[in-house]
């Protein structure tokens, strides 16, 4: 692999100005490596190579895109155990965790590939005698595409494949955290055969090469997964032009454990919601809301489980929980264990830093005892942090689920058909989990929530047509 990561602007790999240290949070001594930092200029001339491709992308046959949609599946699958390495050591999620992230990235696209040759219309009759009525799907155009850290593979998948598929072009923006997995897919889309200018990959900042993709009036389309602040301006900015908009946010994901639960599942559920991915989802069970006759004992096995967590190396064999993907958002995790305690809740384990044989943002997951107004039981921490709130009942266990800003997923732990039916029917969230972690999805089906956690049509499956496509009404007088 190269050593810088370079841009791929226009069907060529591109230098910058700048470049930048994409760093390992398992080893600080020993980077990811170099790569360009692409600026404002150099988005627009990605902008500008999209919107000229545009019109013949669009009118490729579905043949086409389902060929080079199948091709890069196909190599990121056979790859997977290189490309998981790679993003273990960008952004610090376990070895077997990471492969995973990747194989599901690659069976998007062959989702995808197939979903390119199954678009289609309606044919409707018309109210006028000698009409015919038309449906159809066509491209939007151009496609923006603002990228997280946290799944630095999936999540772009799950954006570029729909839109290449439905015939977009795309230009693609990675978070600064992961360049090299941005540039290792864009690598692999770069050799599928798309014309010049379908697909682009500008890494840099989100002052920069960010608001130059959502100010552009040549993007029709904006896709963004991240933080709330950045997801709001990305709204005001795309409204104010009038471009289609799809954002995915923040989550204060519930599981709701009840008396009747199986107590060994429920706790298995909190703690791969909780703390898998070092808590870095935005799926991730940050409130554990235990009814009251099994609350302790819940608590106790919690804690025993927690603790008997094994954190280190995202690349070492035994490691179940990687390092924090950042310094900052190690800080941020620590900032938010003082705040809890500040306000009272009782930390019944960890939120302590760990000194491990290579430097690292480690830090052990912390399991809180606290109340539904604490701050951290209602803002997301993004870190393996949760909170265990008590409820008397389900009625109250259901109300406390839904008393959150938030609406990405939602969980339950019973064996009460009638508790879990009226919980999937009630509560608040795009997504419901019963028996099963909040955090971990199929790639086949709709992904997203409600309140503040999205705006805009669903990503993923069949649904994702709603934003990658427009619809068409065309009328014939026969
Ligand atoms: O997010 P940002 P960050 C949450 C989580 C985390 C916090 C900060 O709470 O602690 O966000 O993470 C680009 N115009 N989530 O700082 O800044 C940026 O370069 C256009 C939850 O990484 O929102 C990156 O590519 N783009 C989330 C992307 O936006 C801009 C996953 C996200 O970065 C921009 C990640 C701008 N003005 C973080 N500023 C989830 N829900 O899964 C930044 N960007």
């Amino acid at each position: 692999m190269q050593n810088t990561f370079r841009n791929y602007i226009n069907g060529r790999w591109e230098t910058g100005v700048t470049t930048a240290t994409s760093e390992n949070p398992s080893d600080l001594a020993s980077p990811v490596g170099d790569y360009v930092r692409g600026d404002r200029e150099q988005a627009e001339l990605a902008i500008r190579a999209a919107a000229e491709a545009a019109p013949s992308w669009a009118f490729t046959t579905p043949q086409r895109r389902a060929d080079a949609l199948d091709q890069i599946g196909s190599e990121i699958l056979a790859r997977k155990d290189e490309l998981g390495e790679l993003l273990a050591r960008e952004e610090g999620k376990p070895l077997p965790e990471s492969v995973g992230e990747v194989a599901r990235a690659g069976n998007i696209f062959k989702f995808f590939a197939g979903e390119a040759l199954r678009t289609g219309g309606e044919k409707v009759a018309s109210v006028r005698p000698g009409v015919e009525v038309d449906i159809t799907r066509e491209p939007v155009g151009v496609v923006g595409i603002i990228a997280p850290w946290n799944f630095p593979f999936a999540i772009p998948a799950w954006k570029i494949a729909p839109a290449l598929a439905y015939g977009n072009t795309v230009v693609f923006k990675p978070a600064e955290l992961v360049p090299a997995c941005g540039w290792a897919l864009s690598e692999i889309i770069s050799r599928a055969g798309l014309p010049a200018g379908a697909f682009n990959l500008v890494n840099g900042s989100g002052r920069q090469v960010g608001q130059a993709i959502v100010e552009s009036r040549l993007v029709d389309a904006v896709t963004f997964t991240g933080s709330e602040a950045t997801g709001a301006q990305v709204l005001k900015a795309t409204a104010e032009r009038g471009a289609k908009v799809q954002l995915e946010m923040g989550g204060k994901n519930p599981l709701v454990v009840l008396a009747d639960a199986d107590l060994d599942q429920a706790v298995e559920c909190a703690v791969q919601g909780a703390f898998y991915s070092t808590g870095q989802r935005c799926t991730a069970s940050s409130r554990l809301i235990v009814e009251a006759p099994v609350h302790d004992a819940f608590v106790a096995k919690m804690r025993e489980r927690t603790r008997a967590l094994k954190v280190g190396h995202a690349l070492a064999r035994d490691t179940q929980i990687g390092p924090v993907a950042s310094r900052a958002q190690l800080e941020q995790n620590l900032a938010y264990i003082a705040i809890g305690r500040e306000e009272g809740a009782e930390l019944v384990t960890g939120g302590e830093l760990i000194q491990a044989p290579t430097p690292g943002h480690y830090m052990s997951p912390a399991l809180f005892l606290g109340q539904r107004e604490h701050r951290i039981a209602r803002e997301e921490i993004f870190g393996p942090v949760a909170v265990v709130i008590r409820a008397d009942h389900y009625e109250q266990a259901l109300a406390l689920a839904n008393d959150t800003p938030y609406g990405l997923c939602a969980g339950i732990c019973t064996t009460s058909l009638k508790h879990a039916t009226h919980f999937k029917r009630h509560v608040q969230a795009g997504m419901v989990m019963v028996n099963l972690p909040t955090a971990g999805v199929d790639y086949h089906v709709p992904f997203g929530g409600r309140k503040a956690s999205s705006h805009g049509p669903r990503e993923q499956g069949r649904y994702a047509a709603e934003f990658y496509t427009t619809v068409k009404t065309a009328y014939t007088c026969a």
